[in-house]
């Protein structure tokens, strides 16, 4: 089976590329690398020091013996998009190519404006190569889990049942998203549902929620093929933020009260979800839903318990509550529906002490690599 990994430069989609190969898809990676260069533009880095793709490959192959194929360029570029697709000929699409960052997309007009031109051009040109030359092909794209806003009932995957007026109906989820980021995800949802009714495309979206950890069975096998762990206050995410700010000494970065509840899955779930996607594709015409997390933490939850894993390891950590840069409900009920996964096979990593020990460990290793002033959140939903 040809898996095509769209975005495989990147922290999921690197480890996933990995995980196929090593599970015998043959794996190709597509990128721009466009990410290496915003965080140079931000004057950000990832903690640790990523090799360069091509040098990444080479390595894999090194160690066992498998050829991952490297297409380098930009998906909202239809020529080269078709180009890839022709000389590949993939059987599933794997689509991680966005930019996935909420604050990146709230810095001004140009990054909201770029951010959705570049996500939702970037799937069109997707659906077009499928249904113009490539009808079978199963494409797995990553939504996410912020798609759906924090509503005050529980959260369905995907789909609804609603009765109005004495009449019901099946549709899609109500969406509240957070910042122009996520309503780039809503658009391609919207876009991809109405591509698998009118062409007959068969697809999965993936409601991914916020990924945490570093180390997979393939990125730990060598220092060449690390994956990247960023905790700039652009690209950083909730958990992993912690634990490198715990490793630093820098107090915790909880917005507002903390009571912000978010799905999260450890990377070695991501990669786990991907295989099972791809081996169980939607039937054509469908357009199916999962949504890809295995727990529900609080803000405040996720701060204490990455201050009792430092405390165990000999930090201090500190938690501090910040003014919140972002607009968004801060105490709110949360409750995710996450079964279809779990039925395909999935058996969840559950966050445990083991998995902060690591992680505190491992980014007490790269420490030296961080700038202290790329911490602080500058971004604001407001101004
Ligand atoms: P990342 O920034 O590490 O990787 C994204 C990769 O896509 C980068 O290597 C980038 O160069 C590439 N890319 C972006 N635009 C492109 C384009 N137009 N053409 C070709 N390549 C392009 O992001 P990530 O954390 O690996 O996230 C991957 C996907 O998973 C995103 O779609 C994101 O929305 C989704 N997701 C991520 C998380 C998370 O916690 N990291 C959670 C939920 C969903
Ligand atoms: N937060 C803090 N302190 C921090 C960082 C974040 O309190 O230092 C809070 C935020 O205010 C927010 C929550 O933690 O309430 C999550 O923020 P985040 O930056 O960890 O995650 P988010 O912006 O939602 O985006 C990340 C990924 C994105 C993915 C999303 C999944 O960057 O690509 O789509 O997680 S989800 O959150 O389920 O939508």
């Amino acid at each position: 089976m040809k898996a095509l990994v769209i975005g495989g430069d990147g922290y999921c989609g690197w480890a996933t590329a990995l995980h196929l190969s090593n599970k015998g898809y043959e794996v190709a990676i597509l990128d721009s690398l466009a990410r290496r260069h915003w965080d140079d533009k931000l004057g950000s880095q990832t903690l640790t020091p990523i090799a360069p793709i091509q040098q990444r490959i080479q390595r894999w192959y090194e160690l066992t013996g498998k050829k991952i194929e490297l297409f380098i360029g930009d998906i909202t570029n239809y020529d080269f998009l078709i180009k890839a697709f022709r000389k590949f000929e993939p059987e599933s699409v794997v689509h991680f190519g966005e930019q996935r960052s909420a604050p990146y997309s709230m810095i001004d007009r140009e990054h909201a404006v770029f951010t959705q031109v570049n996500n939702v051009v970037g799937t069109l040109n997707i659906l077009y190569a499928i249904k113009e030359e490539f009808p079978d092909t199963h494409l797995v794209k990553l939504g996410t889990m912020g798609e759906y806003g924090t509503p005050n009932i529980d959260i369905e995957e995907g789909y609804i049942e609603i009765e109005h007026n004495g009449r019901k109906d099946v549709l899609p989820y109500p969406k509240q998203p957070g910042s122009f980021y996520h309503l780039s995800k809503v658009h391609d949802s919207h876009n991809i549902h109405f591509a698998c009714k009118v062409w007959g495309i068969r697809a999965t979206d993936l409601n991914q929620g916020i990924v945490y950890g570093v180390l997979t069975e393939e990125t730990g096998m060598d220092e060449m093929l690390v994956n990247r762990l960023d905790y700039d206050g652009v690209f950083g995410t909730a958990l992993n933020r912690f634990c490198i700010q715990a490793a630093l000494g820098h107090p915790l970065t909880v917005y507002g009260t903390g009571g912000q509840t978010r799905a999260l899955l450890d990377i070695r779930d991501t990669v786990r979800c991907m295989e099972l996607a791809i081996a169980n594709p939607a039937d054509a015409g469908k357009f199916r839903v999962f949504n890809q997390f295995t727990e529900q933490f609080s803000i405040n939850d996720l701060a204490s318990m990455v201050q009792k894993a430092g405390q165990t390891l000999g930090l201090k950590v500190e938690v501090n509550n910040i003014e919140n840069p972002r607009v968004e409900i801060e105490e709110h009920y949360f409750n995710a529906k996450n079964t279809k996964l779990l039925d395909l096979g999935l058996q969840p990593h559950y966050l445990s002490d083991s998995l902060l020990d690591s992680l505190l460990n491992f980014a007490t290793k790269y420490k030296d690599r961080a700038n202290l002033e790329q911490i602080l959140p500058k971004v604001s939903w407001r101004r």
